[in-house]
């Protein structure tokens, strides 16, 4: 049968990698008028071609292209896959996104390293920091390519650093390939203190503690931590003429004035000047630090309410 098929277009065939061809059936016998006429059914058996990561892209939520996340805030992910004979057979594709120093091998944490999957057609990843919703594979797996978006985000926590990495892996039946690109994660600080007032009571010409010790100052970031404190004077309501300058203010970390040796940072003095009171404090989240307040009472004193402002700044 095999016979009936031009040598030429079996050549070509061949040279295309095309593994076999068949006769769909004898040739038809027609009235001697007529015309002769054959047809072939191809089955192509194309080899396979390996993926290709040819783009990652990241954009913001209003669709502006990014090279630095802000921690907490969702971003997409846009990650282009080539493969000569269809991304239909793409399996799976791995978005990491690390701190370089911690290393792509570097088991999942939201301070360095975050695993985002894409297989069988759903995406999965750490559930806080995946937005399934927003995510979506190619329309049309029958392309040349396609385009895979995951939207995710990052930990507030996530380490401030211009050195971290969005590596993709992109497997298809037989081969995998990659691609990555470099990104930076911004600073992120956020910190409150309780309570908003305080209350103290003793004698004038007295040094005092406050009745709400230990003050609380809670704060979130991504890097070491300085502290500073800075204070106004402090006006009476009823009478304007008694005041407590910022002097009249000692911050500590431990309950205990004067004692030797200073247990951790050494009590501080207010001032209308910005005084760091702690350097290097650690990065994490919602890290509360016990501040204690003392008042040195002056002598005479008034019984009254007194405004001002205290600055307790994280930088
Ligand atoms: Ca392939
Ligand atoms: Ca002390
Ligand atoms: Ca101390």
């Amino acid at each position: 049968m095999a016979e009936g098929v031009p040598l030429s277009l079996f050549r070509r065939l061949r040279a295309l990698a095309i593994a076999a061809i068949a006769m769909a059936g004898p040739f038809l016998t027609l009235p001697a008028l007529g015309f002769q006429s054959a047809s072939i059914r191809v089955v192509a058996r194309i080899q396979n071609s390996p993926p290709q990561v040819l783009r990652i892209a990241l954009t913001d939520e209003a669709g502006r292209d990014v090279d630095s996340l802000d921690p907490g805030c969702i971003y997409r992910i846009m990650v282009t896959v080539a493969d000569s004979n269809t991304i239909s057979d793409i399996m799976n594709l791995t978005v990491c996104i690390y701190e370089a120093d911690s290393g792509l091998g570097h088991t999942d944490s939201p301070t360095c390293h975050y695993t985002y999957f894409w297989g069988s057609a759903s995406f999965a990843g750490p559930d806080a920091y995946l937005v399934r919703e927003r995510c979506s594979a190619p329309q049309d797996m029958m392309q040349g390519d396609g385009t895979w978006v995951f939207a995710v985000r990052l930990e507030k926590v996530a380490e401030y650093s211009g050195n971290w990495v969005v590596m993709a892996l992109a497997k298809d039946d037989a081969e995998m390939a990659s691609g990555s690109v470099g990104i930076s994660v911004n600073r992120y600080i956020s910190a409150s203190i309780s309570p908003q007032s305080i209350t103290l009571s003793g004698a004038p010409g007295r040094t005092v503690p406050v009745n709400e010790n230990p003050l609380a100052l809670t704060y979130t970031s991504n890097a070491a931590v300085r502290l500073e404190l800075q204070g106004s004077r402090f006006i009476g309501e009823d009478v304007p003429s008694f005041s407590l300058g910022p002097e009249a203010f000692i911050f500590d970390d431990d309950d205990k004035l004067g004692e030797s040796p200073e247990i951790s940072n050494p009590e501080m003095v207010l001032s209308q000047e910005r005084r760091t009171f702690a350097s290097d404090l650690p990065p994490g989240s919602a890290i509360v630090l016990q501040l204690f307040m003392h008042i040195r009472i002056p002598d005479p004193f008034y019984d009254q309410s007194y405004d001002g402002v205290i600055a307790f700044q994280i930088s």
